[in-house]
């Protein structure tokens, strides 16, 4: 099958220009001026009238977590449900983390995520690996998962007793990394001092969703953040933090990154526009809905202007949605007594190149910067560049048709994400996907999902391509 995408702007990390793309089977044939290959020439199955659109490389989401058991229940979206509404967003790829919980072995814990994944993908997928705990056993293993294409680890300095590491397990894991050249992705909060700050709420009777909020102030992420930096140099191992929330923590990174450390971070949609006040604070209930950690940061400091200035002077290399969608019905509302037991995560695969080329709309990034933080950059920090992130002859045909002059409401009624709510509802944005290609079939055109389970292959990554 070929496909002619003609006559629309091809927008790139590094600028956007009049182009047309040859598609043949899985991969681009062909990148060429306007009009100088005339049809007959180049011979195509189909060719589309790109007039007015963007023509851009499909969007990669480098952190969700379909399926995670999280709090006694799990994430609602499966890898079924969650890839086909990313391919709705115009995501072609996700790279989803496998966990290792304490006591577990690495070895069959990734087993049991390949084997939900497998045959289940609307769009490709690779894999994270979570080290929930770091032994002789897990550090070891560390190595034969490079070799297999999961090149990054994820570590957590919150949630003690659960998938937290301390000091010493993340300096053994980084020293690891440092001779393997895995990448340790950080959860940066100091879980230690949160749960003491959670228990006396909870002592005192505060248990609306709020106080999720409070008892993790963005100090703690500033600190866990500086100390993770520490470690990393003194390991000598790159490090990247995900889900990157608040002004303390950008600062260290930016810091480090000023004296040219291998220091890199993602922050993703939910910090640049939800707030502590507005959403997590909603009356009653409400307010479980946007409880995730880090948590939404108070509008009263800048953390969201810092957060889309880092993403311009790239100390924010990236955005990802870090997924994690539960239901209010029967999930978010385990923790209708105590905000404790309220699983944390939002739902936002699906609207994540939506809500970052808004950002394009207000002034807030350049458009070639739209396609670097949201598909280019991600593929070269985790090694699928350049199958993915761009338009170029050889690379995966993962294209996405953008419409700029649509205009588009978000819902629960219209999103594809399997929640009963939106973190978004009534987000008014400039700008849709109109049409969507995984691998050159199109899965997406409008309204309709044309693709098919199992379409999406697993993707054994190389390192990353960042380290300077
Ligand atoms: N944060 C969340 O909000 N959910 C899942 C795990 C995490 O780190
Ligand atoms: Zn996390
Ligand atoms: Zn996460």
């Amino acid at each position: 099958m070929r496909t002619f995408i003609k006559g629309g702007t091809l927008v790139s990390a590094t600028g956007a220009q009049p182009a047309d793309v040859l598609i043949d089977g899985e991969r681009i044939a062909a990148v060429v001026e306007p009009g100088s290959a005339a049809l007959g020439e180049i011979t195509a199955d189909e060719v589309v009238d790109a007039a007015g659109k963007y023509v851009v490389p499909g969007g990669i989401d480098a952190h969700t977590h379909m399926e995670l058991p999280f709090g006694g229940t799990f994430a609602s979206d499966t890898f079924s449900t969650g890839t086909v509404a990313a391919a709705f967003g115009g995501t072609t790829t996700i790279i989803d983390f496998a966990v290792q919980t304490t006591g577990a072995q690495v070895r069959a814990s990734l087993d049991s995520w390949f084997a939900k994944a497998e045959g289940q993908c609307a769009i490709d997928y690779a894999f994270h690996m979570i080290l929930g705990g770091v032994d002789d056993a897990a550090l070891k293993e560390m190595d034969s998962l490079v070799d297999e294409g999961i090149t990054s680890f994820k570590l957590f300095m919150a949630y003690p007793g659960v998938f937290y590491s301390d000091d010493g397990q993340i300096l053994r894991a980084m020293q690891r990394a440092a001779t393997n050249g895995a990448l340790i992705t950080m959860h940066a909060e100091n879980g230690i001092a949160i749960d003491a700050l959670a228990q006396q709420a909870a002592e005192r009777g505060e248990t609306a969703p709020i106080n999720h909020g409070l008892t993790r102030p963005s100090r703690l992420e500033g600190e866990a953040t500086s100390r993770a930096i520490q470690l990393a140099l003194v390991a000598g191992s790159p490090v990247y933090f995900v889900h990157l929330s608040a002004s303390e923590a950008l600062a260290a990174v930016s810091a480090a990154r000023h004296e040219g450390a291998n220091v890199f971070a993602e922050t993703c949609p939910q910090y640049l526009y939800l707030t502590l006040e507005d959403h997590l604070g909603a009356p009653g209930f409400a307010g479980a809905g946007y409880v995730c950690s880090p948590p939404l940061r108070t509008k009263h400091a800048s953390h969201a202007a810092d957060l889309w200035r880092g993403l311009r002077t790239n100390d924010l290399a990236m955005v990802a949605t870090d997924h994690c969608p539960f239901c209010m019905k029967d999930q978010k509302e385990l923790g209708l007594e105590d905000f404790r037991a309220i699983p944390n995560g939002i739902g936002g695969v699906e609207h994540r190149m939506d809500l970052i080329h808004q950002g394009v709309v207000e002034g807030q990034l350049s458009l070639a910067r739209w396609v670097e933080t949201c598909a280019t950059t991600p593929a070269r920090m985790f090694g699928l560049y350049p199958r993915k992130g761009v338009i170029a002859p050889g690379s995966d045909a993962d294209v996405v048709l953008y419409d700029p002059a649509a205009r588009q409401t978000i819902s629960v009624q219209t999103h594809h994400m399997n929640m009963d709510y939106s973190a978004y509802e009534g987000f008014e944005l400039a700008g849709r996907v109109d049409t969507v290609w995984s691998r050159g079939r199109k899965i997406i055109q409008g309204e309709a999902y044309l693709g098919a389970q199992g379409h999406g292959q697993y993707l054994k990554r190389g390192l990353c391509q960042y380290l300077r």
